[in-house]
């Protein structure tokens, strides 16, 4: 179970009992020298494994309560100040089910949840789009990040809403903001095609930023300017601040 969203936490999710058994089955294989036992030894090869796959299974038990969580990111994070950490599911891997992927990124971020919960930081989970930057990276549409974030359940885990990786991947700005506000803890700004400053491609940005103006009382967090600026830098910014001024 040791894939999607650990990098941050420095920490493997405890492998399933599957996995364990599984792997227990493949040692007794391995150290009996039966690739598959004789009808003869099939009770005591079925108790080996047993055996090992408890033993495994207790030892693992142990490690979980004594290590303490490692929260290093939390803490480079309170050195910075920072109420907010990028978190990535990885990529999508072959061979498992997607819906076993999601479940592992859930469980790693709900062991995540009280440690960001108690130190004040929400932890920001990115959508990225497969078609252009990043083939093969799992979490790509938003109905899939809203998943993820629903079977979590804490307040501390929300989406990062990436615009510019939303447009490519489904586009639908406005009503996707609207209805996944009280999931989105950040917005990054950028324009499609090309990831340069909003007015630059087809994005109509105005309209988007005006909705998140109308929902912000309802969304805690900013709007980060991810793009590649083709204006001079104060020129653009002078130019973002018009384009999302509403008062
Ligand atoms: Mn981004």
């Amino acid at each position: 179970m040791c894939r999607n969203i650990h990098q941050l936490y420095n920490f493997d999710p405890p492998a399933t009992d599957e996995e364990i058994r599984a792997a227990a089955e493949q040692y007794v294989r391995k150290v009996s020298g039966f690739a598959k036992p004789s009808h003869a030894n099939e009770a005591a090869f079925a108790r080996a494994v047993d055996a090992v796959a408890l033993a495994v299974g207790q030892l693992l038990d142990e490690l979980v309560t004594r290590a303490p969580p490692k929260d290093r990111a939390v803490e480079a994070a309170k050195k910075v100040n920072s109420r907010r950490l990028v978190v990535l599911t990885g990529n999508e891997l072959g061979g498992m089910p997607r819906s076993e992927q999601m479940a592992n990124a859930a469980a790693a971020l709900r062991y995540a949840a009280p440690i960001l919960e108690k130190n004040g930081i929400t932890a920001v989970v990115e959508i990225l789009n497969t078609y252009v930057d990043h083939a093969g990276y799992f979490l790509y549409y938003v109905r899939d990040g809203a998943e993820l974030i629903e079977r979590v359940g804490s307040p501390n885990v929300r989406l990062l809403f990436d615009i510019y990786h939303v447009q490519i991947m489904e586009g639908n700005l406005i009503e996707n903001i609207r209805m996944n506000t009280d999931r989105i803890g950040h917005f990054h700004i950028g324009d499609v095609p090309g990831r340069n400053e909003p007015g630059t491609g087809e994005i109509n940005y105005r309209n988007v930023f005006k909705v998140i103006y109308e929902l912000s009382e309802r969304f805690p967090g900013y709007a980060a300017l991810e793009y590649r600026p083709k204006a001079p830098l104060e020129e653009n910014l002078a130019a973002m601040r018009q384009l999302a001024n509403f008062s």
